[in-house]
């Protein structure tokens, strides 16, 4: 028979009413050869007496209303599912077919026709009697059944609820989960409809923003010891902090006493709307393993004179028997005269509960019962809801108007006490009312209520556990609004802020993220990125490249200019340089006076004094160019630099060449014939002129010809290194730029050679043998300036040439002019026609 309350004498109406009155049936062996009987339940849950108590309440309420169905007065039968599908099928069954019929024949249940059925509490349940209810289109009206596969109205025509689809809830939790930045979340559901598709609309919803779920575990659905630890030990492997649980209370208990004696403390719990406010799971002596757990709570609201009609339940206000197993669980106590009367089967009276035996003067307001607990009605407001709604409807359908009413054929009305469930429906379908809290109340086509929530998070003051509400869920239609108070959240972490729950940090800028090979992508390592590449925003995939002028900074997340690389006038070596070249001026300026002074003495007018003066205009000009190798690189400066140099040296070596070819041909002549004749050999000055002038004028035709048709250019170098640009001249061509030079090596070889077939020449100064020195150090210089200038990178290059030609200027200054000018200042004695010789005689002519 039907196990629960019934009140239906002298009533028009019955509504039917599903709960959990139990947590669970009592599994026994049965043996198959005698007839099974329906198993009997265990665990008296005080929380599902509320809510049934709440229906009776509305239903109370209704009858004494005059303005609700003022004709009619409503019974109830209530049926124990006892959170188990066989159980509400059954009862789903004894309602359809009037108790033992095995036809349906609902008009007959317990002497007045039933109207609908609230419930079955869970999902699972709510699917399985939902399916028998949709053959027979009997209205439904859920309070607890949250899973979104409700909603399909082909497979649950008849189905409604007062309690949101997890779908709003499910995203909610992503929103949220999101809004606090992690990306590395577990996921735990229970085995039924309620807990697999919350999980799985989470998992899509979070997964489409990159979030990842570290593990998904489905709690055991009877109790069993490797099932929860195996879970354990997930949790302990996981190294996030955000753990999502969509599960009931009861599913959840096992786990929880399993979590509570392990040392996983680091952790923030989720709570779906099924156990976020269950005293079965806010213990105090679990809260330093929960603490600061949050999670979705449904609308609530205080039912007014609710909490008085609680107290009103008392086992001699001529109640059904399982107010004395109320009794009996809440006062923990023992009916023993009672004993035989409430558990009529004899082989499953469980062993009482203690010894104390049930007086009857226990009062209900000197204990702390979940039952009596008014502060979160949220479920109960849900059956409050869908009790009213039914009321609503059937008052709808009473007060049709006969002609005007809503079914075809002929727009007749239903009759309120003879109408077909279907028939129902169409009212159940269009009801609108406003609640006692101001809700007003209507469905949609899937038969569901829009998506509010109360974001609650657990923390511990006054002795016990608190849901304050810290935020609200808000879907309307495409509309999802989540506000969160961040302040208010009590977390339970050391630094009391939240929670950080990523697999891997983010990499910062400078740095992209690395695939790790078979793991999430949250999971990840982050790599610098290479030179010349850069990211400037966190957790990149991939560096970019810096453009051609630019390059990457040392953190990496910037791309700087690229230093410019010249060799500077300001820098050490720039100074240096030039001061030397203008210290090597400053010579051949002294040599100049010293013999514009003894312009008339022997041995400066020895060998052609033009020549000289023009050696030593020369070395002025070599000297001088150096200065144009210094500072940045301009057109001009590098048309100008390798040209300067290369007149400036075949002006002196040709002058150097008129002196010695003078020198060798005296030497030839000294040679065959006596001294005496060798002022006769027919040199003139004006031909050593001519030497130097055709020398110089060659050198000149040969840079003309560079300058017009392959010009030196500026050059930023930026491929022989990364970080820099190399401002450079480029030669234009090398074929010219050689031949320039080479020209003035073969003046030099020329010169070499007169002066070393003069070496010998007895004269009291020789100058022959000074100038083969000179050219002996003018071709060491620059032999040896050929590898160093090759090796050289950048600016150092630019020195090294400076460095040729300064060495070589002064080695030329030093061989040439100091041997003389110690002579004339020093050894005055010297510089007598005699001992200067046929040279000076040679040119007085
Ligand atoms: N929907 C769940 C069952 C459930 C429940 C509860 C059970 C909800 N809220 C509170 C006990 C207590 C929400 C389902 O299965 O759909």
């Amino acid at each position: 028979d039907l196990h629960g309350f019934l009140d239906a004498k002298n009533h028009e109406l019955i509504l039917g009413g599903m709960f959990p009155l139990h947590s669970r049936i009592i599994l026994v062996n049965e043996s198959s050869d005698e007839e099974p009987t329906s198993p009997k339940c265990e665990d008296f849950n005080f929380r599902s007496l509320r809510w049934a108590r709440a229906m009776i309440h509305a239903i109370n309420e209704i009858n004494n209303r005059s303005d609700i169905l003022p004709n009619i007065t409503l019974g109830y039968q209530i049926y124990d599912t006892c959170f188990t599908i066989s159980k509400s099928v059954e009862g789903t069954l004894a309602y359809l077919t009037g108790q033992n019929e095995t036809t349906p024949n609902f008009r007959c249940s317990a002497g007045a026709p039933l109207a609908a059925v609230v419930g079955a509490g869970g999902s699972a349940l709510s699917i399985a009697t939902a399916r028998i209810l949709g053959l027979y289109y009997f209205p439904q009206m859920g309070y607890a059944s949250s899973c979104s596969v409700l909603s399909d109205k082909f497979q649950f025509p008849s189905f409604h609820r007062t309690i949101p689809n997890d779908e709003h809830q499910s995203r909610g939790m992503a929103q949220m989960v999101i809004f606090f930045g992690w990306t590395w979340v577990g996921a735990i559901a229970a085995d039924d409809d309620y807990g697999k598709y919350g999980i799985k609309s989470f998992k899509e919803e979070v997964e489409k923003k990159g979030v990842c779920v570290a593990f998904s575990e489905i709690l055991p659905r009877l109790y069993n010891k490797d099932g929860v630890q195996k879970i354990i030990d997930t949790l302990q492997k996981y190294t996030g902090k955000v753990i999502i649980v969509f599960s009931s209370d009861i599913d959840l208990v096992p786990l929880m006493e399993a979590v509570a004696q392990s040392n996983i403390t680091d952790k923030t719990w989720i709570a779906s709307e099924a156990w976020i406010t269950s005293d079965k799971i806010a213990k105090p002596e679990y809260f330093s393993h929960l603490g600061g757990t949050i999670g979705f709570g449904i609308r609530k609201a205080s039912i007014p004179n609710f909490e008085k009609f609680l107290y009103e339940l008392h086992p001699e206000n001529g109640e059904d028997e399982l107010v004395y197993e109320f009794w009996e669980n809440a006062f923990n106590c023992t009916w023993h005269s009672k004993r035989a009367w409430i558990y009529t089967d004899n082989s499953t009276i469980p062993t009482h509960i203690s010894d104390k035996p049930c007086t009857g003067n226990e009062k209900l307001q000197d204990i702390n019962n979940t039952y009596t607990d008014v502060s979160e009605l949220r479920i109960t407001y849900s059956v409050y809801k869908a009790v009213y709604t039914v009321a609503h409807a059937l008052h709808d359908l009473d007060g049709c108007v006969p002609g005007s009413g809503p079914f075809i054929p002929h727009s007749m009305c239903a009759n309120i006490l003879d109408f077909e469930p279907w028939q129902l429906m169409y009212y159940l379908k269009h009801v609108k009312f406003t609640t006692f809290a101001n809700e007003s109340m209507t469905f949609d086509e899937q038969g569901d209520v829009p998506g509010y929530y109360d974001i609650l998070n657990w923390q511990f003051y006054d002795g016990k556990i608190n849901y304050v509400k810290i935020g609200q869920y808000v879907a309307l239609a495409n509309n999802y609004d989540l506000t969160i108070k961040n302040s208010s959240i009590v977390w339970n972490t050391d630094t009391g802020k939240a929670p950080v729950s990523v697999c891997s940090i983010s990499c910062v800028p400078g740095y992209r993220k690395g695939i790790r090979q078979g793991e999430p992508v949250c999971c990840f390592d982050c790599i610098q990125c290479a030179e010349g590449e850069i990211t400037n925003e966190t957790d990149a995939r991939e560096c970019i490249s810096c453009t051609a002028d630019y390059w990457s900074n040392v953190h990496r997340n910037e791309c700087v200019l690229k230093e410019v690389e010249f060799l500077a006038y300001e820098e050490a070596l720039g100074i240096t340089l030039i001061a030397l070249s203008v210290f090597g001026v400053l010579i051949v300026f002294a040599v100049t006076v010293v013999y514009i002074l003894h312009r008339d003495t022997p041995l400066v007018k020895a060998n052609d004094r033009e020549l000289s003066f023009m050696i030593q205009f020369s070395l002025v000009i070599t000297l001088l160019t150096s200065i144009l190798f210094v500072g940045k690189p301009e057109e001009w400066s590098c048309m100008a630099r390798q040209t300067t140099l290369g007149l400036g040296f075949s002006l002196c070596l040709s002058c150097v060449l008129g002196k010695t070819i003078v020198l060798m041909l005296i030497s030839r002549a000294a040679k065959s014939k006596s001294p005496e004749k060798t002022g006769e050999i027919p040199v003139k000055p004006i031909h050593q002129k001519c030497v130097a002038l055709i020398g110089l004028i060659i050198e000149i035709g040969i840079c003309i010809a560079y300058l017009l048709l392959m010009p030196p250019s500026v050059y930023k170098n930026m491929e022989s290194q990364n970080v820099k640009i190399i401002f450079e001249c480029n030669e234009g061509s090398i074929e010219f730029l050689c031949s320039m030079f080479g020209f003035d090596v073969f003046l030099a070889i020329l010169a070499f050679i007169a002066a070393f077939v003069a070496r010998k020449l007895p004269d009291n100064f020789n100058e022959a043998k000074f100038v083969t020195f000179g050219m002996l150090v003018f071709f060491i210089v620059w032999i040896s300036f050929v590898p160093a200038y090759l090796s050289t990178r950048g600016k150092f290059k630019v020195a090294v040439e400076i460095f040729a030609i300064l060495a070589s200027s002064f080695g030329l200054l030093g061989c040439i002019f100091a041997p003389k000018c110690y002579i004339i200042l020093l050894k005055p004695e010297r510089n007598t026609e005699e001992i200067v010789g046929g040279k000076a005689r040679m040119n007085d002519k």
